[in-house]
C-alpha cells in the first residue's frame, strides 16, 4: 500500500494499522547518519515504547556527535545485520533498502517513512511525501496519529531532525507547518536555544582546522558560480577530524552571493563520493540521479569512479548545466 503526500488527517490510516497491530520493531535509518535519521528513529522508538511496545533502533554507522546526548541515544545498536524476532521493520528517510547498507531487513514487513523525491515504495506499507521539510515532520504525524503525548523525550529528537534537515529554517521546503510542529515541540519543553547550541556550539577545534583546509582548496569555476571543494583522508588527519566533522561544511560557499552551486568530492580509501548543494530552482537532484545517486532539489549525492581529475570536470560540467537552467 503506497500513500503520497499526507492526508488532511496526518499520517495514513495504514500506517497508523500497520504500527498498531504490530509489537516488536526494529526502526532503521541510512548509513552515516544524520540529524533526521537519529532523530526521526529516536522519536518513533519513543513513542512505540510509550504504547508498550518494544523498539530497537539500528544504525550502522555511528550516531552524529550532537545526537549522542538525545534520549534513547544510549541505547542505538551498531550493526550490519539484523536478526531477531521482530514483527516490522519501520525504515526512515531512505529513498530505498539499500541506503540502510543493514543485512536482513527484507525478511520483515517494511513500513517505508520517507520524504525524498524517487523513493522506491520498497515497503509493504510505503509513506512518501517530498513536501515534507524533513522526515521528522512525518514522525511527528505518526506520533499523533498514534495517540502519544508529546513528551520532551519526543519532542527533542524532532526538534534536531528539524533544526538540521532545514538548514536552521533555511531551505526551501520550510513551511507554515515546520513552525506549527516546532511550535508544538517548543510547548512540549524543548528549548530551541539548548538545542541549536547542542547541534552548532558542540564542535570540535579540529573542525575549524578543517574548515580552513576546505576553503583554502576551494576553486572557483564556471564563471565563480560553481565552488569546488575537495577532502580527504590525509586533510582529516591533519586536522584531527572525524568523518562527521565534514557535516555541513559543504554549505559555507553558499554564503557568497556569486556562488549559486557547491560541489565536494570526498577522497576516502580510495572511494570518490560527491555531494552537491545549489541555491533556490537549481536542480542537482537531476544530476545526482544520472550518476546512480539521488537527494533533493538543493542537495544531492552520488559516486564516482576515479580518477579524480576526470570525474571532476565531468561532473563540474554537468552542475554549471543545471545552474544554467535554473533561474536562481
Ligand atoms: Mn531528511
Amino acid at each position: 500500500m503506497t500513500h503520497r503526500q499526507k492526508t488532511p488527517e496526518g499520517a495514513p490510516q495504514a500506517v497508523l494499522d500497520a504500527v498498531r497491530e504490530r509489537r516488536r520493531f526494529v526502526v532503521a535509518s541510512h548509513a552515516r547518519p544524520d540529524g533526521d535519521a537519529v532523530g526521526s528513529q529516536l522519536a518513533l522508538a519513543g513513542a512505540l515504547r510509550q504504547l508498550g511496545k518494544e523498539a530497537l533502533v539500528v544504525s550502522r554507522d555511528p550516531l552524529p556527535q550532537y545526537c549522542l546526548s538525545l534520549p534513547g541515544a544510549s541505547e542505538v545498536t551498531h550493526a550490519s545485520r539484523v536478526s531477531g524476532d521482530f514483527d516490522a521493520a519501520v525504515v526512515l528517510e531512505c529513498g530505498s533498502l539499500e541506503r540502510t547498507e543493514l543485512d536482513g531487513l527484507q525478511r520483515y514487513f517494511l513500513i517505508n517513512v520517507d520524504h525524498h523525491a524517487g523513493n522506491t515504495l520498497y515497503g509493504a506499507v510505503n509513506w512518501l511525501d517530498e513536501t515534507a521539510a524533513a522526515c521528522g515532520e512525518m514522525v511527528f504525524d505518526i506520533v499523533q496519529g498514534l495517540g502519544v503525548p508529546l513528551t520532551a523525550a519526543i519532542a527533542a529528537p524532532l526538534y534536531v531532525a528539524i533544526l538540521t534537515d532545514t538548514g536552521s529554517f533555511q531551505h526551501g521546503n520550510v513551511t507554515a507547518r515546520t513552525f506549527d510542529i516546532c511550535r508544538r515541540i517548543a510547548a512540549a519543553g524543548v528549548s530551541p536555544a539548548a538545542a541549536a547550541a547542542a547541534v552548532y556550539q558542540q564542535g570540535s577545534v579540529g573542525k575549524l582546522r578543517l574548515t580552513g583546509a576546505l576553503l583554502a582548496g576551494m576553486e572557483l569555476q564556471a564563471g565563480g558560480r560553481v565552488a569546488v571543494l575537495h577532502v580527504d583522508d590525509g586533510m582529516l588527519r591533519e586536522a584531527g577530524c572525524g568523518l562527521d566533522d565534514l557535516e555541513g561544511l559543504i554549505n559555507l560557499p553558499l554564503a557568497a552571493a556569486d556562488v549559486r552551486a557547491v560541489l565536494l568530492f570526498k577522497d576516502f580509501e580510495g572511494q570518490l563520493r560527491v555531494s552537491v548543494r545549489s541555491k533556490g530552482s537549481i536542480d542537482v537532484r537531476a544530476v545526482a540521479v544520472a550518476y546512480g545517486g539521488g537527494g533533493h532539489r538543493n542537495a544531492s549525492g552520488f559516486s564516482v569512479q576515479h580518477p579524480l581529475d576526470a570525474a571532476r570536470r565531468r561532473v563540474v560540467a554537468d552542475v554549471a548545466a543545471a545552474v544554467d537552467a535554473g533561474t536562481t
